[in-house]
């Protein structure tokens, strides 16, 4: 089973997205599974945080649509900067309507999202054809994730419905490379799916508007998951750098502690 494997081990395994096997070879090779969330809400923000963090993190999460100003400024200092300190870019639009739209909103637009987003997400409540229309409008160095479970309070993915997001993410290995959720979903031997757990935060319990958070120790460790995405516990701090050490040191000793290395 993969939570026993190392990253570096699932990076050649077979049946494995492209971009999976990046991410895990890059995760190695940097020894960090964070991956910080910036939700921030202009492009000085965001860039001056993708400096700070980015020798900590294998990925940077954005909700494009809240940047006030964002523009062809925000899409190049993004690139510039992720190719610098080595990390992925992953919108987190999630994507949730026909397949003819989802196109659109995924090329289109003032965001142009294939244009600079190495990883999109989706949810299949409108059914599996949103995996098909995103992966032909999509390019070979953008891979999708599926919204299997959320950290929110009261959340209805639970259940069929997540079990339902493996049946389709396994249908398409090629193009879809794991799951947003809570724990880990490769439960059948050859499953390889890179799970990814938001709702992290240290020394916080909620948000007061539904959010629910976990220590990277219970997520990485007892669920079973490889990376952490952490929004205010890194970005609301006032040292932001040091901040993103600690989650990287934290998660990446349960990760270590888990695969027994
Ligand atoms: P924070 O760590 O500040 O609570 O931020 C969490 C981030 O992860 C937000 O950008 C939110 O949109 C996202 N997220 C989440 O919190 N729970 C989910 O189940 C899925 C998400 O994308």
């Amino acid at each position: 089973p993969t939570v026993t494997q190392s990253y570096q081990e699932r990076a050649s395994l077979p049946k494995t997205s492209p971009v999976a096997s990046y991410l895990l070879r890059l995760i190695a090779a940097k020894q960090t599974n964070l991956c910080v969330s910036a939700d921030v809400s202009t492009t000085k923000e965001l860039l001056q945080l993708a400096e700070e963090v980015g020798d900590s993190i294998c990925m940077l999460k954005t909700h494009a649509d809240i940047i006030n100003d964002f523009g062809p400024r925000t899409i190049e200092g993004l690139k510039e900067i992720a190719a610098k300190k080595h990390f992925l870019v992953f919108e987190d639009r999630k994507f949730g309507d026909i397949g003819s739209t989802v196109q659109k909103q995924f090329t289109a637009g003032p965001l142009q999202i294939v244009r600079w987003a190495n990883i999109i997400n989706a949810h299949i409540f409108p059914g599996p054809a949103i995996i098909t229309a995103l992966s032909q409008a999509a390019h070979d160095a953008v891979s999708l994730l599926i919204l299997a479970e959320m950290s929110s309070a009261g959340n209805l993915m639970t259940g069929s419905y997540t079990e339902q997001c493996v049946v389709e993410a396994r249908k398409n290995p090629e193009f879809v490379m794991g799951f947003i959720a809570q724990r880990t979903l490769n439960e059948k031997p050859g499953d390889n799916f890179i799970t990814m757990t938001p709702g992290v935060q240290i020394g916080a319990t909620g948000d007061g508007l539904g959010q629910q958070y976990n220590t990277p120790e219970k997520v990485i460790g007892e669920a079973g998951t490889d990376i952490i995405i952490v929004g205010r516990g890194v970005y609301g701090a006032q040292d932001k750098r040091a901040k993103a050490e600690e989650y990287r040191v934290r998660a990446w000793k349960a990760y270590e502690e888990r695969v027994g290395s």
